[in-house]
């Protein structure tokens, strides 16, 4: 992609309106723009890396063998008066009445709407477990939008759901999701620390949420430093391997987020200096909830005894929005974001730093074609002074850039950047192959 037609608004100042550095540097690199409180829409650079998180999060949940189904965002309340959620919920679920004056509403989750289609659908034991899910925008009226993306009113969620037979087999489906979720964020470049939490309203005495340590985060957390190495090894787990145990090594640590937080225990239990307290972003949330909306909406199914059962569920959450935030806070400069190669929204950024000069874009122009053949490429085509490109490109985050100047045409060589060490290096042309594939460009 050429600099030149890309859509990239960039800001030269901080806006006043954003407090904490994701949601700063997702205004001023042209990521996101505001349309009203809590509600944005994504330009192509932020719509990028929201598609590749998302991309990465759906092959993790196949892989975990789960179906992708899309379900719809406007939902009839009637589903949520079966299950009791309809006044629960309160003025977070946006209420809207079609020209029928029948109530409708904008879905902050989706157990009812998904109970429902299991319940029209499956009939037989011999189909549990049943795994679904969907990648959807939610709606909830947050009292107190802020953060940009991460604690918007429209936000996109994956939400996944588990039916099963009884209560045994859906804690083995628990955890497969648990695993999968280490996967999921550890390729994301994240490390994030599964915490028991509390269910709120969508229920269950089973939960846990999966937070990323962030200054800026809005829960307090405690927890073992030693969980930390734990998950070295999770792309290496196989869903053939016993997943409970490892569920339970990590449940032996202790990890809480304030509500759960018990200090007494956590003094019993971590030596003092392994003792962790800090701020933290909930990246993810699932849980347990038996048949708190199979009872209710009766979900039933035919046992291999010929009676009739009530299916055991579970919801799975992961914030896809809340993501590109939270990735920022932890990985960014002073100068910018600094993108994890899974989620950049180009592998290479190329600077052509003489557009005026005809023999020097010659050569830009020959190495971009060359490399936008097979890879991801933003090139910097305009015709700004030095010092806005170079800033430009450092603030959009892009982990390689290779920067050409005069010396291309008098040397024959150009200048590599790394953009999270800051290290240049000047190479040949004729290495400039082979130093990209070093870098996975
Ligand atoms: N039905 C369950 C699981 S599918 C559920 O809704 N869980 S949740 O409420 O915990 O949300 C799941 C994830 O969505 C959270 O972990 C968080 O990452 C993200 N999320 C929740 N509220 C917001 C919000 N207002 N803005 C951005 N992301 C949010």
């Amino acid at each position: 992609m050429k600099l030149s037609n890309y859509f990239l608004p960039v800001l030269k100042e901080s806006p006043s309106e954003a407090e904490i550095v994701s949601h700063k540097l997702m205004l001023r690199s042209g990521m996101i723009s505001q349309s009203s409180s809590g509600i944005y829409s994504w330009l192509p650079l932020g719509l990028k890396v929201l598609k590749k998180i998302e991309n990465i999060v759906r092959d993790e949940q196949n892989k975990a063998g789960v179906n992708e189904i899309l379900m719809p965002t406007i939902q009839p309340a009637d589903l949520w008066k079966e299950s009791g959620r309809y006044e629960d919920y309160g003025k977070e679920m946006l209420r809207i009445n079609d020209r029928q004056e029948r109530e409708m509403l904008y879905g902050p989750t989706n157990e009812e709407q998904i109970t429902d289609i299991f319940r029209r659908n499956v009939k037989s034991y011999k189909e549990l477990p049943m795994l679904l899910y969907h990648i959807q925008w939610k709606f909830r009226d947050e009292l107190r939008p802020r953060f940009g993306v991460m604690r918007g009113r429209e936000f996109l969620m994956k939400d996944a759901y588990s039916f099963d037979i009884n209560a045994a087999s859906s804690e083995d489906t628990y955890n497969r999701f648990f695993i999968c979720y280490l996967k999921t964020f550890a390729r994301l470049g994240l490390k994030a620390i599964p915490m028991a939490a509390d269910t709120g309203p969508i229920g269950g005495d089973l939960s846990h949420e999966f937070i990323i340590i962030s200054n800026t985060g809005e829960s307090d957390i405690y927890f073992d430093n030693n969980i930390l190495n734990e998950g070295n090894k999770i792309s290496d787990i196989s869903y053939d391997d016993d997943l409970n145990s490892i569920v339970e090594k990590f449940k032996s640590y202790y990890s809480a987020s304030d509500e759960k937080h018990d200090k007494a225990r956590f003094d019993e239990i971590v030596q003092k200096e392994k003792q962790m307290n800090s701020k933290g972003i909930e990246v993810g949330h699932i849980f347990h909830f038996g048949t708190k909306y199979s009872n209710s909406m009766k979900a039933n199914v035919l046992d291999s005894d010929g009676k009739e059962k009530t299916v055991h569920m579970g919801s799975y959450g992961i914030g896809i929005s809340r993501l590109v935030g939270a990735i920022i806070e932890s990985s960014h400069d002073e100068s910018g974001i600094i993108w994890p190669d899974a989620v950049s929204p180009f592998r290479l950024g190329i600077i052509n730093l003489k557009t005026k000069d005809d023999e020097v874009s010659s050569i830009a122009n020959k190495v971009y074609n060359q490399i936008n053949d097979k890879s991801e490429v933003l090139f910097d085509d305009k015709n700004d002074n030095a010092g806005v490109k170079f800033s430009r490109m450092d603030l959009i985050g892009l982990p390689n850039q290779i920067i050409i100047g005069s010396k291309a045409v008098s040397e024959g060589i150009v200048e590599y950047k790394n953009r999270k060490s800051r290290e240049t290096e000047f190479i040949n042309l004729d290495k400039l192959g082979e130093l990209l594939k070093e870098m996975n460009v």
